[in-house]
Parts: structure tokens; sequence; C-alpha cells
């Protein structure tokens, strides 16, 4: 009845932002990541027929009553998949550095998905575990596998065909990605809340959506042929697109920082030197800044000198989930 997993976060490349169906957490459009080696979560999952409750530990610390109940939500789904009416005892680390504001919901999901499935036993396709992690977090699906990985909307009601598959022909494709920290504040309005009211509110809502498959293409191409720019290219535009479309709605939802413009000119520098190097924001003020193996050196220095860049963080890609105790 006991199971430990872990799994990496990812990065998303072309972004997904804004759901269909928010139960089943089924989005309106695809997105492509990439799993990273450098931020994990470990999460070891015990079902006791004694306990009342669930009990939920996250880095040392009893997890806040809204954490707490996302997660026995959670654990609902898999208790009616196996049967078993025992609460659990849930206990997680991580190892983003504490207050880095990097916490991930994707690397939580996919560990606490595979370690509950685990602990119960259940026998599920890694398919089928990326479609119960993104019930828990829609990124979360993503970080079932390693490295690139798309994230295929689906149509169905019931979201059986919305999960995550790898993009890896020919194996790993080493690119780097340097976190710039700038800020560990909470981000002022959750991606949950965000993609909500984008979707409902912001005009620019359709054109982002109608832009979004150009942009899948031109990943999944740039994955297969390895074009580095392209792969860069796209994914900078596409995370700027997601925040001029989430800057649009109301009340506009803004998570940059002046250290994110001013981390953003840094890249932009370091282009115009002829370092390819490529930036993507996620649901708040940090940067993810690709580049390739031999211009990590640089790109990292250049990124240090920034005003307000309070740490980096430097990742390869990384694996898939891993069942590391357990049935
Ligand atoms: C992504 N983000 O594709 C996008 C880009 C943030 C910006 O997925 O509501 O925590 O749990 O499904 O997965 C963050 O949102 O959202 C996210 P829910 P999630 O990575």
């Amino acid at each position: 009845m006991e199971a430990t997993a872990r799994a990496h976060s990812n990065i998303a490349l072309v972004k997904y932002w804004g759901k269909r169906d928010e139960t089943l957490v089924l989005p309106m459009h695809g997105s492509v990541s990439l799993t990273l080696d450098a931020l994990s979560t470990t999460t070891t999952v015990r079902f006791a027929p004694h306990l009342q409750q669930d009990v939920v530990v996250i880095d040392d610390a009893p997890a806040s009553p809204a954490s707490q109940r996302r997660v026995s939500a959670f654990l609902d789904r898999v208790r009616q998949r196996s049967g078993t009416r025992s609460f659990a005892e849930v206990v997680s680390h991580n190892t983003m550095p504490v207050g880095s504001g990097l916490a991930s919901s994707a690397s939580a999901f996919a560990a606490l998905a595979a370690a509950a499935v685990g602990a119960l036993g259940l026998e599920l396709s890694p398919t089928d575990l990326s479609k119960l992690a993104r019930q828990g977090s829609g990124s979360a699906c993503r970080s079932i596998y390693p490295g690139f990985v798309e994230w295929r909307q689906g149509e169905r009601p019931d979201g059986e065909d919305s999960y995550a598959v790898p993009l890896h022909p020919g194996g790993a494709w080493d690119v780097r990605c340097l976190m710039a920290v700038v800020s560990d504040a909470p981000k002022p309005v959750s991606s949950r809340e965000g993609m909500r009211r984008t979707v409902e509110t912001s005009p620019l809502y359709a054109s982002w959506l109608s832009s979004v498959p150009r942009d899948l293409a031109a990943v999944r191409q740039a994955v297969a042929t390895r074009n580095f720019s392209l792969l860069g290219e796209t994914a900078e535009r596409n995370a700027l697109k997601m925040h001029a479309t989430a800057l649009a709605a109301e009340p506009p939802i803004f998570y940059w920082r002046q250290e994110t413009v001013a981390a953003i000119e840094a890249v932009w520098a370091l282009r115009n030197r002829g370092v390819p190097a490529y930036f993507t924001i996620d649901a708040g003020p940090n940067l993810a800044v690709l580049c390739q193996p031999s211009s990590v050196d640089e790109v990292a220095r250049a990124l240090r000198q920034v005003p307000g860049v309070t740490s980096l963080i430097s990742a390869k890609p990384g694996p898939g989930v891993e069942l590391l105790k357990g049935r």
C-alpha cells in the first residue's frame, strides 16, 4: 500500500493557456514542453486503513488547506478507480530551491499520480498515467515523459484522447535551459485563474488560439530536425503571445517585473552578439533561457549581470516519471 515516485518539472515551449473543461482539465489547444532534470518532486504515498483523512506533507511542513484539498480530490479519483476507501499519507520533497518561485504542479502531480497508482498496485499504461496526472494539473500530463513532449489537445468530451506523447525521434536532443530567477514572491494570479480569466475576457484569445497550430507544427519540425533557432524563435514568440493575450484580459493579468524586462533585453543583446539564446516565460516573472551546450557559460555570465536576477538554475533535458519503490 506504499510507493515512491519521482517526476521532473517541464517548461512549455508552446504554452497551455486555457481549458475547455475545468473538471477534467481539458485544454483549448495542444502544447509542447521540455522536461528538465534540475527540478524534481519525489513523493511517497501510503494508504492506511486507520487514517481518518488524507495527510499531506510538502517539504517537511503540513500542506496548506488549499493544497491538501487539491491532493485529496486527486486521490479520490485514484480511489474511485481502485475501489479502495483508505485515506493516504502523502510525503513530498522538491529539489527546487526553497523560495525560488519555481515550485511546480507539473512534477508534483506527475509524481503523485505514479506513487498513488503504484501504492495501490494498479497497472496503468504511460498514456493512462498521463491522463490521470492531467486531472491533477494540466502540465503534469507532460512530465510523465522525458525530453520534448507534446500534450495532444484531444476532442472527446470525456478526455480519453487528451494526453501527452514523447517527441523523440532519434533520442534526446541536448538543449539547455537556464532559469533566471528574479522573484520568489507568490504570483499575483494563479495559472488556473489566469487562464480562466483570459479565456472569458481577453479579446485577443481567439487570435491566440488560431496562432497555436502553426507554433506546434514549427516546434515539432524543430525537434525532428534539431533546428535550434527554429525551436527558440518559436518558443519566444509563443511566450510573448501568451503574455500579450493575458495582458488584454479584464482585469489585466501581468506577470512581469522590471527585472523580467531587463533579462529579456539581456537575451536579445546576446543574440545581437551572435549567441543563440531565446527565452520563454511561464505564469510568473522568471525567465527560462534556452541555449545550446556550447554557449551555456556565456549565457549564464550575461544573465548573472542582470540587476535583479537573484539566482540561476541550469537544467538539461530530464527523465520521465520513475517509480522508485513500490509494486
Ligand atoms: C504551461 N502553464 O504550458 C503553461 C504555461 C503556465 C504557463 O501549465 O490549472 O499548473 O493545474 O491545469 O498546469 C501552469 O498551469 O494549470 C501551466 P492547471 P497548470 O506549462
